[in-house]
């Protein structure tokens, strides 16, 4: 196998789940390295790999990619049959957008409700920054399904890298019981039934952590 993908945990590794996510969309047979986060040799082991210290990281025989967002760019260029962006540019420029803003922003909500796949809690408060975050989200979502949705369910019609950068984002808003408009929540929906994020999901509960 010529790709290995090193991870966090999947219950709680919300970056490797997109790469992960990208890598199945792509088709790409890969083994998977976990090392388990907040560890006391976490930091240790993720360096024998990863200079950011950071997961996920992909090695590929051009060498590791690390950061969520070179990997899906990286995967995009190798499998241009894939289709991971959109066909069209203006479509293309608004996936980039949308994942851009979710790898640089959305940090009140990244903060206040990490990702947790074993969790189906609702936050007994909600700070007025989480709220504007997933307001924001929800009209981002609308704005796509408003104008994708005779092509499919996800945020492009068919699934793309802009489906695995929020995917992590829908668990979010599912185990933390966000109440959501009606596209929103059969956004989520749809991720929930992606077969790929199921199977994360599935591993995720039968996860064993510290
Ligand atoms: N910008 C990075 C973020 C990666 C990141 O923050 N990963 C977390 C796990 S989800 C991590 O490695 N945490 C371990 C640590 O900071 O020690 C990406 O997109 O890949």
């Amino acid at each position: 196998m010529s790709h290995t993908l090193i991870i966090g945990d999947k219950t709680y590794s919300s970056w490797s789940l997109r790469a992960a996510l990208v890598l199945e969309l792509a088709g790409v047979v890969y083994s998977e390295q976990l090392i388990a986060l907040n560890r006391p040799d976490t930091k240790t082991r993720i360096l024998q790999h990863s200079p950011s210290g950071k997961v996920p990281l992909l090695i590929t025989p051009d060498g590791a990619i690390w950061d969520s967002l070179a990997i899906a760019e990286y995967l995009a260029e190798c499998y241009p049959a894939a289709k991971l962006w959109p066909e069209d540019r203006a479509e293309r420029a608004l996936a980039r957008s949308l994942c851009a803003e979710m790898h640089s922003g959305f940090v009140a909500l990244r903060t206040h409700l990490p990702m947790d796949l074993k969790r189906d809690q609702a936050l007994t408060e909600v700070a007025p920054e989480v709220q504007a975050d997933i307001q924001r989200i929800c009209a981002l979502w609308r704005d796509c399904r408003l104008r994708f949705a005779p092509r499919g369910p996800y945020l492009f019609g068919s699934l793309t890298i802009a489906d695995a950068f929020f995917a992590p984002v829908a668990s979010r808003l599912r185990s933390y019981q966000v109440a959501l408009p009606e596209e929103a929540a059969a956004y989520v929906e749809a991720i929930y039934q992606w077969p790929a994020f199921k199977r994360w999901y599935q591993a995720a509960q039968e996860e064993e952590l510290a």
